[in-house]
């Protein structure tokens, strides 16, 4: 069997698998430090690079070096064909594995700011196709800025959804319509497929918190999903379209929403989500120490800091959050799945058609399924199965 020994090679193999034998982990640990002679004392030789001898040397031993030096090239020559093989094979094994966990575990949660939905938009098709096409995507789609005071444009949205996406059955669940003056008002409306996802529980805060009565301008409307397919079962969704000019206090606020609801449905599993405005003019850094949704524990903020949420190429800003509650949530989220959807480059559209349909990117994240962890320990094995028989048969 042929032997792997320079010591770049034995890390990228070390690296591409993850694993390091003991007795592999001496020899390249050695051949990095230099060897020891007899007298204790460490040579270094063998990792500086070669050199031209400085002295004659007689014939024979030069073609004696000359062979040596063949074979050495062969040998790197070998060793760099298997390694590239067995980084190309167990990168592909990690594809396939990966995309197998992925594609079993896609249940999607999004939050989208229509930018005033209502009547006008609802008249205009190409704007309701793409609508349509983006909310398909989801299993639990939020929307806000729902501006419908005829009350006739989510009903269509939702019949053209039905339409485009026969597989599945989508139902909505609408919050009265909110705001501080009845000139401006919002709701928040929930589009779900009633295949993957069961409404279990709605709740409208009530802001009269004592002391500090009338935090929001738009209360939050708190709603409860069972999923069975997914990793975490069942889970709560707190939305929010925070005010931008009021955003530090609202978000703040918005930590004791997620206590009461703890209490109230006795859950750790809380997802808090929407156009949060949190970030450039509306949330400045020294304002975030007094956000306890923050800095509170066991809270984590999905969406990366510098993502662009917003649709205008002229402004780059991470308004649209998405934040779990709880390390068993945490846990239960497919990683590095939160992320807006571009759906301008998506659907190849220009700004001018994109602005259309909203100012915002939708943001959206990936539950696991409950088979996420078998099919991942599978594409594992399948992973350490390939190498070894590489290992033995290159
Ligand atoms: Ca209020
Ligand atoms: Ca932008």
């Amino acid at each position: 069997m042929y032997q792997c020994s320079a010591a770049w090679c034995k890390s990228a193999l070390a690296v591409s698998t993850g694993l390091v034998f003991p007795n592999r982990k001496k020899t390249f640990q050695e051949s990095n430090r230099g060897s020891l002679s007899p007298d204790g004392q460490k040579h270094i030789s063998s990792i500086q690079p070669l050199r031209k001898p400085s002295s004659p040397v007689t014939a024979s031993s030069s073609t004696r070096e000359g062979g040596a030096r063949s074979n050495t090239r062969n040998n790197k020559l070998l060793c760099a064909m298997r390694s590239s093989s067995l980084l190309l094979l167990l990168f592909l094994t990690f594809l396939v594995g990966v995309c197998e966990v992925q594609g079993a575990s896609d249940f999607r949660i999004c939050a989208f700011n229509l930018h005033h939905f209502g009547d006008s938009k609802s008249k205009k098709s190409n704007v309701m196709h793409t609508l349509t096409r983006i909310i398909a995507r989801c299993d639990v789609c939020l929307l806000q800025e729902v501006r419908d005071t005829q009350g006739k444009a989510v009903p269509l949205l939702l019949s053209r959804l039905n339409r485009y996406d026969a597989q599945h059955d989508y139902k909505a669940v609408a919050s009265e319509r909110l705001g501080r003056s009845s000139s401006y008002q919002e709701q928040y409306v929930f589009v779900y497929r009633t295949d993957t996802a069961t409404l279990t529980g709605q709740y409208q805060y009530p802001d009269d918190r004592p002391g500090d009565v009338d935090a929001f301008s738009r209360e939050p409307f708190v709603v409860r999903f069972k999923a069975p397919k997914t990793d975490i079962k069942e889970f709560v969704l707190i939305p929010q379209h925070t005010t931008p000019t009021n955003t530090t206090k609202e978000l703040d606020a918005l930590y004791d929403v997620l206590e009461q609801v703890k209490t109230m449905w006795k859950t750790q599993n809380v997802m808090l989500l929407g156009d949060f405005n949190a970030d450039c003019g509306y949330l400045a850094k020294k304002n975030r120490k007094k956000v306890r949704l923050i800095t509170g524990k066991s809270l984590y903020w999905l969406i990366p800091e510098k993502t662009d949420t917003t649709v205008r190429l002229s402004t780059s800003c991470t308004y649209d959050r998405i934040v779990v509650h709880g390390e068993r949530f945490a846990r239960a989220i497919v990683p590095l799945s939160a992320s807006p959807f571009n759906f301008q480059l998506e659907y190849r559209l220009t700004e001018e058609q994109a602005l259309e349909v909203s100012d915002h990117y939708p943001v959206e994240v990936l539950l696991k399924d409950n088979a996420y962890n078998v099919s991942f320990n599978a594409a594992t094995s399948m992973s350490l199965y390939l190498f070894l028989l590489s290992h033995f048969f290159f």
